[in-house]
């Protein structure tokens, strides 16, 4: 990895181009001395330019076959596969989370691509009978146009991917704004699309604030909008598309919560919340912020869990020994932190961590201690509230049918961990939880590409992402009623 800053640039109609509106610095969480990278932000007259070279490339890249477009996903998998150990450091040192974790998204993102590289593989639509002798009805599908694809911080480059390889394996185009936090690794997904050969046009990058979000979401040459980001952001773009006619997609926020039941292998449960709560220091939709514990084992079980947490390494992303890095920006640290006050003065006991940094860190980064708070009741904020951080809020249940009851309780339902040795329970649980993806046995977060993603009630809006839900939402249906001419007699 180099320790040089990098340059970086839109990119509009296949031209690498200087923003023409203010600088920006990416700086490094774990040191925010350290410039990652500079740039500018597009103008909105660029932005323009970018729906208009999308809208542009449409009719050319629609009208390749699904395995050429394919085949350029496949090549740019390659190429992160390439660079994954370097553009993982360069990840680990934007975004803070652990080295480890950088590359493996890295990899992970290439898995994605291959994944809807080889898309163009499997069904195109599907076949009916006709009530109508000599006829059949087929149902096709069809690109729904350009795409407005916004980004969050916590996956720089799985996420994207994971909005952008489905739109353009379906044959749409591409106007993308990812978080400013994390220009540099969106910069690199962009540049292995390019590297692989991707035509002029089809995905164009526009870095930018709220105002280019704004312009992507209100702009009449956008078609369907994918989001990934906070609850608030999200139901104002549904709200926004919903005005416009278009479809929108949004990945929002979660409470997810693991049950320990009474019979649970209480080690394999202790590993998988660990991993659940704080890998990438508790900043994803997935992490396991809740945790609901039957009486019979929340001593051992919390005893446990307590001296796994506080032994975490926390400290520099790059050094590999690292287990937790920072949070991303100050401002998310004082969220977190003044989260963790709020939740002690409303009567929670700190089992480990707490509101103040672990000590022998650099003052600098925004790190935290890994927390677990008890809570005397679920009527606390921080059993509500998305602190998206380290922090995870335990309750003591007496029953199996309570401890479902209070896991789902709230606005949420992105995930779940069951911790039973019970089939009939993880059946229940099955019927009973109203989450969009539950795990047994295994932590909160994870998802793979071939299989739908997303949440109940308020945790997401339109239809989910991934597998066969991404093409639901990236693609259109045509219906055709096929008769050869006259049936033979
Ligand atoms: C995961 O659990 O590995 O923003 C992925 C998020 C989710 C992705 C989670 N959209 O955290």
């Amino acid at each position: 990895m180099t320790e040089t800053v990098e340059s970086l640039y839109n990119l509009i109609d296949g031209q690498w181009v200087d923003g023409e509106d203010a600088p920006f610095t990416s700086d490094s969480p774990g040191d925010p001395n350290v410039v990652v990278a500079v740039g500018r932000r597009a103008s909105i007259r660029q932005l323009d330019a970018a729906v208009t070279a999308a809208g542009r490339s449409l009719a050319e890249w629609s009208r390749l076959s699904t395995h050429e477009r394919g085949g350029v996903l496949v090549q740019a998998a390659g190429v992160l596969e390439r660079n994954a150990e370097e553009w993982g450091a360069e990840l680990a040192r934007e975004e803070g989370k652990t080295l480890a974790e950088g590359i493996g998204e890295v990899r992970r993102a290439a898995q994605i691509l291959r994944y809807y590289g080889a898309d163009g593989d499997r069904e195109a639509g599907e076949v009916y009978s006709s009530p109508r002798k000599g006829e059949r009805i087929l149902v096709t599908r069809k690109p729904i146009g350009t795409i407005g694809v916004i980004t969050p911080f916590n996956f720089p480059i799985a996420i994207p991917a994971w909005k952008i390889a489905p739109a353009l394996v379906y044959g749409n185009t591409v106007v993308w704004k990812p978080a400013g936090t994390v220009p540099l690794l969106a910069f690199r997904l962009a540049q292995a699309l390019t590297e692989a050969g991707l035509p002029a046009g089809v995905v164009n990058l526009t870095f930018g604030d709220r105002e280019i979000g704004d312009a992507i979401v209100h702009h009449t040459g956008i078609d369907a909008i994918t989001f990934t980001g906070s609850t608030g952001v999200g139901r104002g773009i549904a709200a926004a598309g919903a005005a416009r006619g278009v479809l929108v997609q949004a990945e929002m926020g979660g409470k997810n919560a693991a049950i320990v039941l009474g019979d649970a292998d209480l080690d394999l449960a202790v590993q998988q919340i660990l991993l659940g709560a704080f890998r990438s220091s508790g900043q994803k939709c997935t992490a396991t912020s809740r945790l609901v514990v039957t009486e019979a084992v929340a001593d051992e079980l919390l005893a446990a869990l307590s001296t796994a947490a506080a032994d975490l390494v926390v400290g520099d992303p790059l050094d590999p020994s690292t287990e937790m890095g920072p949070v991303i920006t100050a401002p998310a640290r004082d969220t977190i932190r003044a989260g963790i006050l709020r939740a002690v003065e409303q009567g929670a006991t700190v089992l480990t961590g707490g509101d103040q940094p672990p000590v022998g860190i650099p003052e600098d980064g925004y790190f935290l201690s890994p927390t677990i708070l008890e809570l005397p009741s679920t009527d606390l904020d921080v059993w509500r509230d998305e602190l998206f951080g380290p922090v995870l809020a335990v309750v003591r249940v007496p029953s199996v049918s309570e401890a479902f009851r209070v896991a789902g309780d709230g606005e949420y339902g992105l995930s779940a961990a069951l911790f039973t040795q019970d089939l009939t329970r993880a059946l229940e649980a099955v019927d009973d939880l109203d989450v969009g993806i539950l795990h047994v046995n295994s932590e909160s977060a994870g998802a793979d590409p071939h299989v739908p993603f997303g949440g109940a009630k308020k945790s997401g809006y339109g239809p989910k992402e991934q597998g066969r839900s991404a093409r639901e939402f990236f693609t259109h249906t045509t219906t055709v009623y096929l008769r050869g001419g006259a049936p033979r007699i």
